[in-house]
């Protein structure tokens, strides 16, 4: 039996479900180009684009843990205009997916506005959840906030736009941030970004592992699956059946992208894994997916997406 792991976000058609999630192995031309080349991963997602080139944070701001990582990189990238050039003239052989985040509302406005009146055509996802940008707290957790702030852009941007998530914690904001979203005709929620602000210790030298913000950094890998499963359900359980679902966080097999389609997700995005195993992962975690639906008889995403069932 073959199993057809094909998937898409509206209109754009991805020939299977993986994504690499937003930061990881897509700063460089050399590495989108990887990505763009890599025959297990059906699209791509580059890192999110600031007005100006940045450097980042201080380093060390990477640190691999006993069950995932923690990461405090702050928006290292070579600027919007490399990658708007990037995806809108690089030779496609799989859909791209342009992520930007402005330090500030007028940016992400300018950002936004600067696509719209561009040649590009696909898919764009505003970042409104990074962890790690010093003085600049996590927009998506300010309800009414974010709320204005769709209001202004959908007043002019007409192309398809998503936006990425940082994870809720209680039912009640799962509620709220759905109600908002749901006025907006967004493409899709990519969800989640990093556990903002967790912190990890080494005992020996008695200090923190990361160097940015006093030791504070985004948790993601394995640790992170829990919670990302229960934003992706969550969501899908609220959010208008017209917005798509990318499920990040957790993914290092083909079991854990198999519960994030159960959950609802559309597509799946692979962070910790990547980075830590290479592009190799997108080749494992397909085959692996497969074999999970060859045994359980299902021949594509749809037979058992969203289908999770409550004991
Ligand atoms: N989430 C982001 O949105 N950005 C990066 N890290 C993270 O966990 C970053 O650049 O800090």
């Amino acid at each position: 039996m073959t199993v057809n792991l094909a998937s898409k976000i509206q209109k754009f058609q991805f020939k299977n479900l993986f994504l690499n999630a937003s930061g990881v192995h897509c700063q460089s031309k050399e590495e989108l180009d990887d990505l763009r080349h890599d025959q297990f991963s059906g699209g791509l997602v580059t890192k999110s684009a600031t007005p100006n080139s940045r450097f980042g944070n201080p380093l060390p701001r990477y640190h691999s843990l006993p069950a995932g990582s923690i990461n405090s990189m702050g928006l290292p990238n070579e600027g919007f205009e490399f990658y708007l050039d990037y995806v809108t003239h690089a030779k496609m052989q799989k859909p791209m997916i342009l992520s930007v985040a402005g330090m500030s509302k007028d940016e992400d406005l300018d950002l936004l506005h600067q696509i719209q009146n561009s040649d590009y055509q696909g898919l764009t996802e505003l970042n409104l959840s990074c962890p790690n940008v010093i003085g600049k707290p996590q927009m998506a957790y300010d309800f009414a906030g974010s709320d204005q702030m769709l209001k202004e852009i959908f007043a002019f941007f007409k192309k398809p736009l998503g936006i990425k998530l940082p994870p809720y914690f209680d039912l009640v904001h799962f509620d709220r941030i759905a109600e908002i979203l749901n006025q907006y005709p967004l493409s899709h929620v990519n969800t989640i970004n990093s556990i903002g602000n967790g912190m990890w210790v080494d005992i020996e030298s008695e200090m923190t592992v990361l160097k940015p913000k006093g030791g504070f950094g985004g948790v993601g890998g394995s640790i992170a699956l829990p919670t990302a499963l229960a934003n992706v359900r969550a969501l899908r359980q609220r959010l208008n059946s017209s917005i798509d679902i990318i499920g990040t966080g957790g993914v290092t097999s083909g079991r854990d992208a198999f519960a994030h389609i159960l959950c609802g997700a559309n597509m799946v995005s692979i962070g910790t894994q990547l980075y830590e195993e290479g592009l190799g992962s997108f080749r494992r975690i397909n085959k692996e997916l497969s074999e999970i639906m060859e045994r359980k008889g299902y021949h594509s995403l749809d037979d058992f997406r969203g289908k999770l069932k409550i004991m």
